[in-house]
């Protein structure tokens, strides 16, 4: 079962060839399928066309670094470019592109389309991940496929998924995964620890995270200040990392993770949901993603507190509904 379809695979194709010069972009605060996809992409077009120059851009994480090396941005060289982005649906919030002029913008993507909309736009909202995307278009062309790019392109789809657990998850899934793995000889268990070592420090904080979870209404969530961030030594993006944590608790159907994020002054929220519709909420409250996982970034408490209570109430009907239809 290949979803990919072969008009598309010739309109990305020929925007490709088209360029000699390519910018690959993907979203701020990169989780491992925006920068998995982004790397691979970019070393498989490096390797398929030596004498294009393409440089993937946008700030580096010290822990994805194993990834791939990001590119220094001088877009003096890059003018008239073919800007590629991955795994982003909204202009402002694509990574590191200020200051290029980009002549066409290729996007390819598995959030609901926003205001990006390139003349060649491969949005499709049942993939897993970005990275299960860039994999089939990679499979079923002559495009290189060797084992850092494979590697990079399993661990976005095993981190996305969520271990293959999330909803989105489907047969297609499976198949690409097992796809890369036979077509590159990939030693895939080994990987796992990329993804999931992490420093105790980091298990004690989730232990304050299950002791303070405020649980109401079939509804969770925790506000989380920047004084036990300095306690426990952990940083923003760690925190709402561990969302999918917690899921599977029958006591809850949607939860979000309230962060005060003192280093970008803002207030960032994760949410999570087993039923509830929560990006049309999200959409409202200066943030956006999937039906049952979605962010917010917000300037103030009372903002906070009115999408906590949206989320409550969006929960106590969605578990009305469950009972009523039983
Ligand atoms: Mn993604």
């Amino acid at each position: 079962m290949i979803c990919i379809t072969k008009p598309v695979i010739n309109q990305i194709l020929k925007k490709i060839k088209k360029y000699n010069n390519i910018v690959i972009a993907r979203h701020v605060s990169p989780d491992p399928d925006a920068i998995a996809s982004q790397m691979a992409l970019r070393d498989s077009i490096r390797e398929t066309f030596k004498n294009k120059k393409v440089i993937a851009v946008g700030i580096g994480v010290s822990k994805f670094k194993n990834y791939g090396i990001l590119d220094r941005q001088d877009y003096e060289n890059y003018q008239d470019s073919l800007l590629i982005v991955l795994d982003v649906p909204n202009l402002h919030r694509v990574d590191g592109i200020e200051g290029l002029k980009y002549k066409e913008i290729l996007r390819i993507d598995h959030h609901p389309t926003e205001d990006i909309k390139g003349p060649v736009d491969w949005c499709d909202i049942t993939y897993s991940s970005t990275c299960q995307m860039v994999a089939e278009l990679i499979l079923e062309t002559k495009l290189v496929l060797n084992t850092k790019i494979a590697s990079n392109l399993f661990l976005g789809m095993v981190s996305d998924s969520d271990r293959f657990l999330l909803k989105n998850t489907t047969a297609g899934t499976f198949e690409t995964a097992a796809r890369l793995i036979r077509t590159s000889n990939l030693d895939f268990t080994p990987l796992y620890d990329e993804l999931y070592i992490r420093p105790f420090s980091e298990i004690k904080f989730q232990a304050f995270l299950i002791n303070n979870l405020i649980v109401e209404d079939n509804f969770a969530y925790i506000k989380i200040n920047d004084e036990i961030l300095r306690e426990y030594n952990v940083d923003a993006p760690t925190v709402t990392n561990m969302i999918n944590n917690f899921n599977f608790t029958a006591d809850y159907v949607c939860w979000a993770f309230v962060v005060n994020d003192p280093r970008n002054d803002q207030i960032k929220v994760s949410i999570r949901s087993r039923g509830p519709i929560i990006n049309t909420i999200a959409n409202r409250y200066n943030g956006g993603g999937h039906k049952l996982a979605s962010g917010c970034r917000l300037k103030t408490d009372e903002e906070v507190n009115n999408l906590l209570k949206e989320l409550k109430e969006a929960s106590i009907e969605y578990v009305s509904t469950i009972k009523d239809s039983e």
